[in-house]
């Protein structure tokens, strides 16, 4: 593997027009390949899009492209999951756990604040945690986390000693997590899903790991969140360049993070 050439294969869907054309979001993917296994990218990216419970895309794309940077290996955060009775305890629980990873209690208001304010948003919110201001440039895109994977073989061995089943919703949140908590200005991540049948979310950060919680919305709400609390970010294109561009494989069981290509 060490030498061979990489690829970033990543895929959005939309229904009712494009992305760009103010269509509805379906789905997005992200995969890192080698040349050989382009083919096999492609087709789970293909088959994610077509088969989305947000609906059926009348436009997707999927685009394939050479990486041409270092890929940093880094280990997966802690993965713990907390069993609550429902929406209400889950999202009390969430508040805890941002607090307890460092975020002000203000700043967790004001974060429910911005997801009340953007219902329709695809990627991203970044909050500041020390004003609390919104970072990206306030459109209903928000920021894209890109260019990274966990290579099937590493995540199935993780999976079973962890004695969790290897579903691949679980896999892509805590790849994002763990590239998203790697930069030093990521304080803590908190995520639920948009899609109507998924209702588990987390918590993550460096501090106390990626804490699934098993109720942060209700069955049939097609609302999602995902917002990156930072602190100490001098330079917010810099901070998002690393969240597009850096390209990060999750290696599990490794004694060193490490770059591959
Ligand atoms: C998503 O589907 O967009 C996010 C899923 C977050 C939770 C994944 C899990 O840990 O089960
Ligand atoms: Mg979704």
């Amino acid at each position: 593997m060490q030498g061979d050439p990489f690829y970033s294969v990543r895929m959005r869907a939309a229904k009712h027009n494009s992305h760009e054309n103010g269509g509805k979001h379906i789905s997005g993917g992200e995969m890192i390949s080698t040349y050989d296994t382009i083919k096999y990218a492609v087709n789970e990216l293909v088959e994610k899009a077509i088969t989305h419970s947000r609906g059926k895309p009348d436009f997707f794309q999927v685009q394939v492209e050479l990486i041409h940077e270092p890929i940093n290996l880094v280990k997966p955060l802690e993965v713990q999951t907390n069993e609550v009775e429902s929406v209400e305890c889950g999202q009390a629980l969430a508040r805890r756990i941002l607090e307890n990873s460092g975020v002000p209690k203000r700043i967790v208001e004001k974060a429910y604040e911005v997801i009340a304010e953007c219902s329709s948003i695809r990627g991203a919110i970044l909050l500041d945690i020390q004003t609390g201001q919104r970072l990206d440039n306030w459109n209903e895109k928000g920021v894209r986390v890109s260019r990274m994977d966990w290579l099937p073989s590493n995540f199935e061995k993780w999976a079973i000693h962890q004695h969790i089943p290897p579903s691949s919703r679980l896999k892509e949140a805590l790849v994002l997590a763990t590239k998203v908590c790697d930069h030093p200005a990521t304080i803590a991540e908190l995520c639920w899903s948009d899609d109507p049948d998924y209702i588990t979310g987390y918590v993550a950060s460096k501090k106390i790991g990626y804490q699934r919680i098993t109720r942060l919305k209700e069955y049939g709400d097609e609302q999602g969140c995902r917002i990156f609390f930072v602190d100490g970010i001098q330079n917010v294109s810099t901070y998002i360049s690393y969240l597009e561009k850096q390209p990060i494989l999750i290696q599990w069981g490794e004694d060193d993070d490490r770059a591959i290509n």
